[in-house]
């Protein structure tokens, strides 16, 4: 479908101040390899220290890319589906307080006072600026998303038979999720920091901003991979040349995310003290819960390929995986979302070992946590958003895109180095090795009392892995940045692959109506967090605390 000039500016603009920002992200990624591995003994490079990149890289990397992804994405699938352009002063506000938000972030991290890391919670603190720019960000999203729900109405009134698309579920399920789990976060960010960080207060409740950050970080990490889902279901199985196996089985697994998502935050709290082992289990169970609609996502995206497969006339339990189309430069995307997903069994299964409460008492804040997140969200969430980032600016630009062999192997290359990456973080941690640690002073000194033998080869695959992920973004951005030098031949369309379903199933009327979830999220979300904040406010109290880095 043809796009007005302003709503095409505005999703250009959407696509490619993040990549430009990813650019430093990603430096500062590979500059935590080095640090790590020994090679880089200093405590700062090119005027920037340890937990200055550190935050950098959660910052724009997992936070600044991500939610402007998810609403670029957002904006073109609901435009791709509904065959209409959201109102002006939802995409234009949205976007204006998204750019300064984000704009902000960036200038008072790199002065080095925002070194609080993407967690940002207390004690550590960062300048009221940081809080209040990260505020804009999350709100400028709130935004595009009542433009969508004010013309999905519209469009139900003039298509009163019509069921919402699967793809318009998954990001509508996506963003009532963000919406409920980031008010808390707003909560923390404006009411509880932003005084504490302008010396207005100089007490601060460090469990309360850590439960509310964790109430929006968990969602958050769905909010990152529910886009690819939304791709796996409508995009894949066209993609792999199949049907979607079943879009009953879709629908439920994208409205169980809807109340299963929140409820979770306080599994990245069970050793905080304050909070009771029997809320502790219940969240251990209810994580256990959020598993099922990956599961599920498992069989029915593997169906749906295997079909693509033996449409191709493969045979016997395993022919098909080899008559998928990898490495096709006409089919580039196809590697985004399958190096994406086989990356995605080996982070899913650790998630489900960081989720027993008592495994988790090992691998807490050790590099096996960062080993699981890179095969998660450095895996399907961030590949999904350099195939599409790729897609839709050629779509919406309508430049060619001239390097199709490079974009091609991206995905493969990438997949190495997470792996290697990860392996060697998650073994690290397995023998005790810190996170967010600057263990480059360490490894080479022997005399040092933190100094491991052990932790030398297991962060010297990791920075292995990290160099090689640096080599595949670098040859991604040359190859985005040649298309966007690139002069239009083709007028701008919004259009995206859309999958046939295989079965004509029956209509169940629970998966096609978002309001009984939506009160079901609410209940659950109050079964662990009514307590919790109980717990909070009986054994935590503001104090004065406060740490820079
Ligand atoms: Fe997690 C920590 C538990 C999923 C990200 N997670 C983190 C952190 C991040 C993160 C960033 O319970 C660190 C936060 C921090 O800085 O402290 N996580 C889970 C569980 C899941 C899970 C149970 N995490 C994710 C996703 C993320 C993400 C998704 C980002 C996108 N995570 C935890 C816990 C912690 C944690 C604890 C706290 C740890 C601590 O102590 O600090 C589940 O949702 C995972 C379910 C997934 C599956 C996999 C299904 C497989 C699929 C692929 C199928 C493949 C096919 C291809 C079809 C069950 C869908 C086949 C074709 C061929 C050809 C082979
Ligand atoms: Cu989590």
């Amino acid at each position: 479908m043809m796009v007005s000039n302003q709503f095409k500016t505005t999703l250009l603009i959407g696509l490619t101040m993040p990549m430009s920002l990813f650019i430093l992200g990603v430096y500062n990624g590979v500059m935590q390899t080095l640090y790590r591995s020994g090679v880089l003994h200093q405590h700062a490079t090119a005027g920037i220290n340890y937990y200055q990149g550190l935050t950098m890289h959660g910052v724009i990397n997992a936070i600044v890319l991500t939610t402007f992804f998810a609403v670029v994405f957002g904006h073109y699938t609901i435009t791709n589906y509904l065959k209409k352009e959201p109102s002006k002063w939802s995409y234009m506000l949205s976007m204006i307080l998204m750019v300064i938000g984000s704009a902000i972030d960036l200038v008072v991290m790199v002065l080095g006072k925002a070194s609080a890391l993407y967690t940002f919670y207390a004690p550590l603190q960062a300048s009221a600026l940081f809080y209040i720019g990260t505020a804009m960000l999350i709100i400028g999203s709130w935004i595009a998303f009542a433009g969508w729900v004010k013309i999905w109405f519209e469009w139900k009134k003039e298509n009163p038979s019509l069921h919402m698309p699967i793809a318009i579920l998954g990001t509508f399920v996506n963003f009532t999720m963000w919406f409920m789990a980031s008010i808390p976060v707003i909560y923390e960010l404006l009411v509880l920091l932003t005084p504490w960080a302008l010396g207005l207060t100089n007490q601060v409740n460090v469990p309360m901003t850590r439960t509310l950050f964790w109430m929006f970080g968990h969602p958050l990490v769905y909010f990152w991979i529910l886009p690819a889902y939304v791709g796996y279901y409508t995009m894949l199985p066209k993609i792999a040349g199949g049907k979607l196996y079943s879009g009953n089985a879709a629908r439920l697994a994208l409205l169980l995310f809807l109340i299963l998502s929140t409820p979770v935050g306080v599994h990245h709290q069970f050793s905080e003290g304050g909070i009771a082992p029997s809320i502790k289990l219940w969240v251990s169970i209810l994580t256990f819960g959020v598993s099922i609609p990956s599961f599920m996502t498992a069989f029915t995206v593997g169906a749906s390929l295997e079909y693509a497969g033996r449409k191709r006339g493969a045979k016997g339990l395993f022919q098909w995986m080899s008559r998928l189309p990898w490495l096709r430069a006409d089919n580039y995307l196809f590697g985004y979302f399958i190096c994406g997903l086989i990356l995605f069994i080996f982070g899913g299964l650790s998630g489900i070992v960081n989720g027993s409460y008592t495994l988790n008492q090992l691998v807490h804040n050790t590099g096996w946590v960062p080993g699981h997140f890179h095969m998660t969200v450095a895996g399907p969430s961030i590949l999904f958003i350099l195939g599409l980032t790729l897609f839709m600016y050629q779509h919406l630009s309508g430049k060619p895109m001239t390097s199709k062999f490079t974009v091609t192997i991206i995905p493969y290359l990438w997949t190495v180095g997470v792996s290697l990456l990860s392996h060697g973080l998650m073994a690290g941690g397995l023998m005790g090795e810190p996170r967010r640690t600057n263990m480059g002073l360490t490894y080479t000194n022997p005399e040092s009392p933190l100094y491991n033998s052990h932790w030398v080869p297991s962060s010297t695959v990791t920075m292995v892995g990290g160099l090689i992920m640096g080599t595949a973004a670098l040859l991604y951005f040359i190859s985005f940045f040649k298309m966007l030098c690139n002069k239009a031949v083709e007028l701008p369309t919004i259009s995206m692959p859309e999958s046939e379903e295989l079965h004509n199933e029956r209509e169940i009327p629970l998966l096609l109506n978002m309001k009984p979830w939506i009160i079901l999220a609410v209940i659950l979300i109050g079964s662990t967090y009514i307590p919790s904040f109980k717990n909070v406010f009986k054994y935590g109290k503001p104090v004065e605390s406060k740490y820079h880095m």
